[in-house]
């Protein structure tokens, strides 16, 4: 016979395993509304391209063809990876019949990829990153795809997509997919950050941490200090107050995505600040620092160009960039102090 606290041990397990992305969309919305069943659905596919991402991303050193460059730039005039390309079809195709989505607007593509036959009934846009920290892929180490989805707003009947040029504040959902060790799938649609697990024995996401809190302070500071010299002084400020502090440690991977997944969990600060070539900085807003922007502020954290948040920044043009700033509240002020203080300077000496 089973013992009360045998069936119930049972019960708790086989739930948490069941925790399936769409069904927690579900529950986070506490319905099956129209408007609930196209996010959960928008969800459920998303997961699906990250399968078929990390699906190649694990056997690409073993395929030929799959791994190096194309010969190609994209619009930002980066060379193009072979798996950059295939990551951004992947997304393309899973939306394509999905009734979901009317637009898809990438990195890898200079204007949004339109699916008209979708547009009368879903009409909301993808942003992404297909495949963020390229530079990883070719030596097997850590990459993501960071995601964010938004409602169309107006008809955008001349195709110029204007209505994309709005602040990260309107963000219906925002997440990323780590392929790292295990692949996982971070999202948020307002109401907390969460995330799941790819079971491979499943071939599904399922939930393993729920309402995920950053740390207010961590010891890590992320940011590649090879461009050190290239950075404003205020920057060089910080670096060198983390230098003569105890209590800090340097992370660099060179992928976002997971430089900013050990930060959420752990805490601290990334940086990619501008550079005296290019003051904007490298990251593009409407696809990654925005997202990310979202995902830390629903995890108690914060996201910072140095000088507004990354959620009020409006861009001038899809690809747009911004300096970023992201993590642990306290740290993230801390940089904007270096900030604020060699600004003040610079207006006193004027
Ligand atoms: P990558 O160009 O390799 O795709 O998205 C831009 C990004 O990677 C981030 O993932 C990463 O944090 C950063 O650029 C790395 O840039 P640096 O090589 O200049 O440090």
């Amino acid at each position: 016979m089973v013992e009360a606290h045998e069936s119930l041990d049972y019960e708790y397990a086989l739930d948490h395993d069941c925790t399936t992305l769409s069904r927690h969309v579900f529950q986070q919305l506490q319905s099956f509304s129209a408007d609930a069943q196209d996010l959960s659905a928008l969800m459920s596919r998303i997961a699906l391209a990250g399968k078929l991402i990390a699906r190649r991303l694990s056997r690409a050193g073993l395929m030929e063809g799959a791994l190096g460059f194309t010969g190609g730039e994209n619009v930002q005039g980066e060379s193009v990876k072979k798996m950059d390309v295939y990551a951004n079809e992947v997304f393309i195709s899973v939306f394509k019949q999905s009734g979901l989505v009317c637009r898809l607007a990438s990195e890898e593509m200079e204007k949004p990829y339109y699916i008209p036959e979708n547009c009368p009934l879903g009409r909301y846009t993808l942003l992404y990153d297909p495949i963020d920290g390229s530079s990883n892929v070719d030596i097997n180490i850590n990459v993501g795809s960071i995601f964010a989805v938004c409602q169309q707003e107006g008809e955008d009947l001349d195709g110029t997509a204007s209505d994309l040029l709005q602040s990260g504040r309107k963000l219906l959902a925002a997440g990323y997919i780590l392929y790292g060790p295990s692949t996982m799938l971070i999202y948020s649609i307002g109401k907390g950050v969460h995330a799941f697990t790819l079971d491979p024995s499943l071939g599904e996401f399922i939930l393993s941490s729920e309402n995920i809190r950053m740390p207010d302070h961590g010891p890590i500071y992320s940011a590649n200090e090879g461009n050190f010299w290239q950075w404003d002084e205020s920057i060089r400020d910080y670096i060198r107050y983390v230098h003569r502090h105890e209590g800090y440690t340097a992370r660099y991977s060179g992928a976002l995505v997971g430089d900013f997944h050990r930060i959420l969990f752990q805490g601290g600060v990334f940086l990619y600040p501008g550079t005296v070539k290019k003051p904007e900085g490298k990251l593009r807003l409407l696809y990654e620092t925005a997202p990310l922007a979202f995902l830390a502020e629903q995890a108690g954290g914060r996201a910072s160009t140095g000088t507004q948040d990354i959620l009020d920044a409006v861009p001038e043009k899809l690809h747009a960039r911004t300096p970023l700033i992201i993590g642990s509240k306290e740290d993230v002020a801390l940089v904007e102090s270096f900030i604020h203080e060699r600004s003040r300077q610079a207006i006193a000496a004027h």
